[in-house]
């Protein structure tokens, strides 16, 4: 048959449906599917679940920051971190600093992530200042060129973007066809009850969740909404962190309008209680991330939106910054308040294991659902489908093997990112990624990374959004 290798016997399990079968694959690509496949090499998979390689669609590696804080993982760790974490495929962003070309923006990333990437990578485009020049040459350029997504941001002082701004970015993202990804949190509301809390003394990290309260973020999401409706431009709302944002994009839905929306680990596995920390003091640092987590009803939400179809993506927003030393999370001024305080937890290599324990094994969601929201949407959204995203014919042989059996609580010291801490410590987990493979390859072991960087980055597709209606 000239297999070069046969994952045998395990339980292939796909968006649409689960069946017992094996994989044969060549050069690096699924060739056949079936009953009593041979090959050169085999993988036992009796008694494991057979998935599409995780695609983790929103990671920050190696991003600068304005104030001197320094994120914890480069593509070495970062991407060692997400292979070992059942992933084979993450898009990270490449920041336009203000001022700066995008192309440089994206060749100097490219430069970051060369001979580093343990998984296959491509970038999002964060754009932060949208000049004459970078709508109309370098977006339309790069689109071209396979940069098919872009974030833009309603907060933050050197990142936000005005609504004359947005509505820029939405008119060349509807002409080029690019999908654009919202950060919806409402600046100035955030800055106001910044200062309030400020001014009454409340400068500990606990108060980060309530100057980024979920009316900001469900004013963001509105208005993120209507300028998409206004320019007839598909969008998607990322880090969604509770009732009060779904309920906007639920409205959009109902309107026809094309509002897709992700969520994260952090969502359902944490919430505003983790920001107090031992006793309000600054161990909640660990937790501070934007948006923030929020309560049980809208963990509860969060949930539902899994099921219903609320939600097509499931991503880490890994944004790792260690908890002590130079650069990290504890610096002078954060101690002084919880504004100056880096927003941004680690999670790349524990997405896939808390969605599974908490949805598939405790019986929220359902294993196809698992797949579409962490592997197949991702690829359908962000232009890599079918190559990535699927167990068929002609796919890439990027496969995790999963054992839903085996439970072990999460623990810092097991795993393989560049941070110091992980806000899930003792979480324990049922379903755990035992090997990871990318293009045929093993690259990863019962969570360590095996081998040298073999991955590569993707040019990708227009998104599906733009192919039907
Ligand atoms: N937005 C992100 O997407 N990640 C980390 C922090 C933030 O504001
Ligand atoms: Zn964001
Ligand atoms: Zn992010
Ligand atoms: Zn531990």
């Amino acid at each position: 048959s000239g297999l070069d290798l046969v994952i045998a016997g395990g339980t292939v399990v796909t968006a649409a449906d689960s069946y017992a079968a094996d994989i044969g694959i060549r050069d690096g690509r699924i060739a056949q599917i079936g009953e009593g496949l041979t090959g050169a090499d085999r993988i036992d998979a009796s008694g494991l679940l057979v998935l599409p390689g995780g695609i983790d669609a929103h990671v920050h590696l190696d991003q600068p920051t304005s104030d001197g804080t320094v994120m914890a993982d480069g593509f070495a760790s970062g991407t060692r971190s997400a292979a070992a974490g059942g992933n084979t495929t993450v898009l990270p962003f490449a920041l336009q600093i203000k001022g700066q070309s995008l192309r440089a923006c994206v060749e100097e990333y490219h430069r970051k992530a060369a001979g580093n990437c343990h998984t296959d990578v491509s970038f999002h485009l964060i754009v932060t200042d949208p000049t004459p020049q970078v709508l109309g040459q370098e977006l339309p350029a790069l689109v071209r060129d396979g940069y098919t997504s872009l974030k833009v941001f309603m907060t933050y002082d050197d990142l936000v973007l005005n609504d004359a701004q947005l509505l820029d970015v939405f008119e060349v993202a509807r002409r080029e066809r690019a999908l654009v990804m919202v950060h919806a949190e409402g600046h100035d509301a955030i800055k106001h009850l910044t200062r309030r809390l400020e001014d009454q003394g409340r400068t500990a990290p606990y108060y980060h969740g309530q100057a980024h309260a979920q009316i900001a973020e469900r004013e963001a999401t509105h208005r993120a909404i209507s300028h998409a409706q206004l320019i007839d431009v598909p969008i998607v709302i990322v880090h969604v962190s509770g009732r009060d944002p779904m309920e906007q994009i639920q409205w959009a839905r109902a309107r026809g309008l094309k509002v897709h929306a992700e969520t994260c680990p952090q969502y359902i596995a944490l919430t505003a209680e983790d920001l107090r920390g031992l006793n309000m003091d600054f161990e909640g640092a660990k937790y501070v991330c934007s948006p923030p987590p929020r309560d049980a009803d809208s963990e509860a939400a969060i949930w539902q939106g899994l099921r219903d179809g609320t939600f097509d993506l499931f991503s880490s927003d890994h944004c790792p910054f260690r908890i002590e030393g130079p650069g990290s999370k504890d610096n002078p001024r954060a101690r002084t308040s919880f504004k100056w305080v880096p927003n941004g937890i680690p999670g790349v290599e524990t997405r896939l294991p808390i969605l599974f324990s908490e949805g598939v094994s405790k019986g929220r969601i359902s294993l196809q659902r698992f797949v579409a929201l962490t592997s197949t949407n991702p690829a359908r959204l962000y232009g890599l489908y079918p190559q990535k995203g699927s167990i068929a014919i002609g796919a890439d042989a990027d496969l995790t093997l999963w054992d839903p059996t085996v439970t072990r609580p999460i623990c810092q010291a097991s795993l393989n990112h560049g941070c110091d801490y992980t806000p899930y410590e003792g979480m324990e987990i049922t379903g755990w990624p035992v090997r990871t493979l990318l293009r045929g390859r093993t690259i990863a072991r019962d969570g360590a990374p095996t081998g040298q960087p073999q991955g590569g980055h993707l040019a990708r597709a227009i998104s599906e959004t733009f192919e039907n209606g």
